[in-house]
């Protein structure tokens, strides 16, 4: 089961722009034997999410049901699970994905069975073959158990190394709508583009990245460790798809500029000619010029950098590793090479008026480009989390999803949202599609426009979702009204019967 996103921007944000699908139960499903019967739930698809799963619960009837969260979707995951657990007393109830990676502990108080940690897939078939006999589902470092007696022990040690990429299974495609999932693509080789809203497949070539950014949870979870899968399985893999349109979901996809290279020219040979979306700094793009203009010649439309800052200072404390110049001549090395920059800049809680009129300068700069912006949020798991606990302004599991500070704001809350939504409708407004005037076919323009607009004002009025007497507040002042307790849902209890043999997956 994947959960929704509860916050409105998060929700918009899915609706206007970029929908993926749910690649991490795919390939858990990819992992489970074929006797067992397996179905995915994507509860970010839905309208009415919780009656979704509660009519899902009820007539399906699953021997185990898998719940996936980030931390940006833990505090609703809980919640589900807790109502599953209620209402289906007998099933085993398991939870994976990054937030369990970081924090097994959070999971431990809702009559979980089992708590899987890092890679999953290359886990299911063991674990179902020990749900089908009954035993223990605790294995070592990887899945813990909270009724073991050592559970809070086995919480605090590392996160468990990520396996040889080969053992990883293929994702299990044919088990979600695949037409519901899409990605706006602003890249057009022409004044006339057919569609800006593809359906678009999802990949993983790699996992990690050898860099360690102070905001950044990757490094954490794979120990530093850049596991990378051989180009030949990948390139099978992009064959093997429906979609036209692809995104990377790699951490940084060229890393290694050998392998990437030699994917491209896999796929020159063997004449595969889709659309590709990616990842990487702009210290590697700035490395390999060459090979990203073999990626272009392949079909690399958009690549997405994590510039995060045009500063050289704020880099060095996000310890990035680049600098202000690197950025610069990696954008316009990208410019040069006609692939479209979708830039990711960070926000600072600490920002004054002076630095968001910076960042309207620097989107003036970097256009015509995808330009989006996050909000500096420590990561639940993270030393900058620990560091930051005394601080924290609101429920920091509740609205971590680095749009809404978790931080106390220099600005008022309210001021500091009103330049946040800003920056942003002036980010949208130097997408490429607009400034090459590229001709769109109507109902999609009708639909960027309306989602776009419904987007931008979500982030204005981000600071409505803070108490009333924090709207006006700056500072250390938002620390005094942090906000208490949870709504938990409410859920009835029913009964579901245990079959033994093949078993019934709910993820
Ligand atoms: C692509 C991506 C996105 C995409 C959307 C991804 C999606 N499908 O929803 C976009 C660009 C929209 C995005 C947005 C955001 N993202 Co993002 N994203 C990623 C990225 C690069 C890859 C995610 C992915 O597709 N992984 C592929 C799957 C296969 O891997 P997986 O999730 O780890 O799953 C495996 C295991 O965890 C395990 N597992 C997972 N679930 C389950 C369940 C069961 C039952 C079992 C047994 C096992 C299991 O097995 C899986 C298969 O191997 C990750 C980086 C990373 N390394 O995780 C960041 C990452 C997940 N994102 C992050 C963040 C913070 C965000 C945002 C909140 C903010 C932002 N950066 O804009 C938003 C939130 C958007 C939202 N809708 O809520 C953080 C999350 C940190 C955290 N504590 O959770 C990450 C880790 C990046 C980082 N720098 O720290 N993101
Ligand atoms: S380069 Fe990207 S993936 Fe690597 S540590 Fe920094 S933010 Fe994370």
């Amino acid at each position: 089961v994947k959960p929704f996103a509860e916050l409105r921007v998060a929700q918009r944000l899915q609706s206007a722009f970029l929908h993926l699908e749910p690649l991490e139960l795919e390939i858990v499903a990819g992992g489970i034997p074929s006797e067992h019967e397996v179905r995915i739930l994507d509860l970010s698809l839905l309208d009415s999410p919780r009656g979704a799963l509660s009519r899902e619960l009820e007539s399906y009837r699953p021997d185990v049901v898998g719940f996936t969260a980030y931390s940006s979707t833990y505090h609703v995951a809980k919640q589900l699970i807790r109502a599953t657990r209620e209402r289906c007393p007998d099933t085993v109830v398991m939870v994976g994905g990054v937030h369990a990676t970081l924090r097994p502990c959070d999971y431990a108080d809702m009559g979980i069975d089992a708590i899987v940690r890092g890679e999953g897939g290359s886990l299911m078939e063991e674990l179902m073959r020990r749900i089908v006999g009954g035993d223990s589902l605790a294995i070592k470092d990887r899945v813990l158990c909270p009724s073991d007696p050592d559970f809070d022990q086995a919480a605090k040690r590392p996160f468990p190394r990520y396996p040889e990429p080969d053992a990883v299974p293929l994702p299990n495609r044919g088990l979600v709508d695949r037409t519901k999932y899409f990605s706006v693509w602003t890249a057009s080789g022409s004044k006339r583009s057919k569609t800006v809203l593809p359906r678009i497949a999802s990949v993983r070539t790699s996992v990690g990245c050898p860099f360690r950014c102070s905001f950044c949870v990757v490094h954490q979870v794979m120990h530093g460790i850049y596991a990378q899968r051989d180009p030949g399985a990948v390139v099978d893999e992009i064959a093997s798809l429906k979609e036209s349109h692809v995104y990377f979901v790699d951490d940084e996809m060229f890393i290694n500029a050998e392998r990437t290279r030699r994917i491209a020219e896999l796929l020159r040979q063997r004449g595969i000619k889709k659309r590709y979306t990616s990842w990487a700094r702009s210290d590697t793009i700035l490395r390999h010029p060459e090979v990203f203009q073999l990626w272009k010649e392949v079909g690399l439309d958009v690549v997405y950098v994590g510039l995060e800052s045009m500063c050289g200072d704020q880099l060095n404390a996000y310890n990035k590793k680049t600098d202000s110049d690197v950025n610069r001549k990696a954008v316009a090395l990208l410019r040069e090479l006609g692939i479209v920059l979708h830039a990711s800049l960070i926000i600072h809680p600490d920002y004054s008026v002076d630095d968001f009129r910076t960042v309207e300068r620097i989107i003036k700069e970097l256009a015509p480009a995808e330009i989006t912006f996050t909000v500096l949020s420590p990561s639940p798991g993270t030393d900058l989390w620990q560091a930051c606990r005394d601080r924290f302004i609101c429920d920091p599991f509740r609205y971590y999803d680095c749009m809404h500070t978790l931080l106390p704001t220099r600005l008022p809350l309210r001021r500091f949202y009103q330049h946040f939504g800003r920056i942003s409708a002036l980010g949208l407004r130097h997408n490429p599609l607009r400034l090459n005037r590229v001709r769109v076919p109507l109902r999609e323009l009708f639909r960027l426009i309306r989602e776009g607009f419904a987007y931008v004002f979500s982030l204005y009025r981000i600071y409505k979702d803070y108490p009333p007497a924090m709207w006006l507040k700056a500072g250390d002042e938002q620390l005094l009204h942090r906000s208490e307790g949870e709504d938990e849902e409410e859920s009835s209890p029913s009964k579901v019967s245990v079959h033994s043999g093949a078993r019934k997956v709910h993820l």
